[in-house]
């Protein structure tokens, strides 16, 4: 990785991910050419395929030796390995971009030894964009494609509280989850009964967080998390391609990602299952930990 120019491939996705966001933004939501994989709810549109189509192209000429693992073109059974690899959604959230709510957003990410080492998302309806290289912090950029600010945008480090508060405990906390496509198996009842009992009192055996939320797009998830607007983020489910870049923002804003279930405090890239919490001064572990106690004796799988 000594060799790499991390800086310099930061700066190449940050151009790819406006670009791309021009295209998700010329899409009409009302007229998508939508198909399905999994279920009525794991939707595809040809502007998933046309941006995956562009990025790759853009990647290919500019690093043709990196290898590349895109969620349009992923074949089962295909691993991502060491080497540098590109790790792309091109649109995370596509329920979201279906129905026109604005939480939609490009995730591209670089993976070194299969490690998260370059982050870029952006979401293009509201000129929003979360990046990261390691080593050298996390950064909010809002309005550069608008012109705000010269032409540069309002830029924020993340965390974006100088001082963020300890984290004091799930009832202190604002947690993310999402549903996930599956909804008739044993991963979707251990889901749904982790979130009942994260929302319940605490007489009725519950954590009672402050409530939950589902952005509908992982990426987005980890930036919200890595900004500090969300506590933590709980999925089962997801891929690489959702998780890659913003991995790679929450860590350098000092969120930490241990396993979606108990025991793994270091999980791999592609572990489809995953706990992010926010950085703060204290409480990071205590958090994973009780998150872990009420998830039980449960255990998502993920492996077929
Ligand atoms: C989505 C994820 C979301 C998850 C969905 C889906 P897509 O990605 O970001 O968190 O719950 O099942 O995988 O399909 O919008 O790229």
């Amino acid at each position: 990785m000594a060799d790499l120019n991390l800086q310099e491939i930061h700066d190449a996705l940050v151009s790819i991910a406006h670009e791309a966001g021009r295209m998700i933004l010329s899409a009409n939501p009302t007229d998508i050419d939508q198909g399905t994989k999994l279920n009525s709810v794991d939707i595809v549109t040809e502007t998933d395929k046309a941006v995956e189509d562009l990025v790759s192209s853009k990647l290919r000429a500019l690093y043709p030796t990196f290898a590349f693992m895109g969620e349009e073109t992923y074949k089962p059974g295909n691993k991502i390995g060491p080497e540098p690899t590109f790790v792309v959604d091109p649109i995370d959230g596509t329920t979201n971009f279906v129905h026109g709510f604005p939480e939609a957003c490009i995730s591209l990410g670089l993976a070194v030894d299969r490690r998260p080492a370059v982050g870029v998302v952006y979401n293009p309806y509201q000129d929003k964009l979360y990046s990261a290289v390691r080593g050298r912090g996390a950064f909010q950029t809002v309005g550069q494609v608008w012109g705000l600010e010269g032409g540069r945008g309002r830029v924020s480090r993340l965390p974006l509280a100088r001082n963020p508060a300890p984290l004091a405990g799930l009832d202190a906390s604002l947690v993310a989850v999402e549903w996930g496509s599956s909804r008739d198996d044993a991963n979707y009842e251990l889901k749904t009964a982790v979130f009942k009992r994260l929302a319940a009192a605490k007489p009725q055996g519950g954590a009672m967080v402050h409530s939950l939320r589902s952005l509908g797009s992982a990426a987005l998830n980890l930036c919200a998390v890595a900004a500090g607007q969300v506590d933590c983020y709980w999925e089962g489910g997801c891929w690489v391609w959702d998780v890659c870049a913003g991995w790679a923002i929450l860590a350098e804003a000092g969120g930490i990602m241990a396993s979606g279930n108990p025991g793994t405090w270091e999980p791999a890239i592609d572990e489809r299952k995953y706990l992010a919490v926010r950085g703060a001064p204290s409480g990071q572990k205590e958090l994973v930990q009780e998150f872990w106690g009420v998830i039980g004796e449960g255990r998502m799988d993920y492996s077929s």
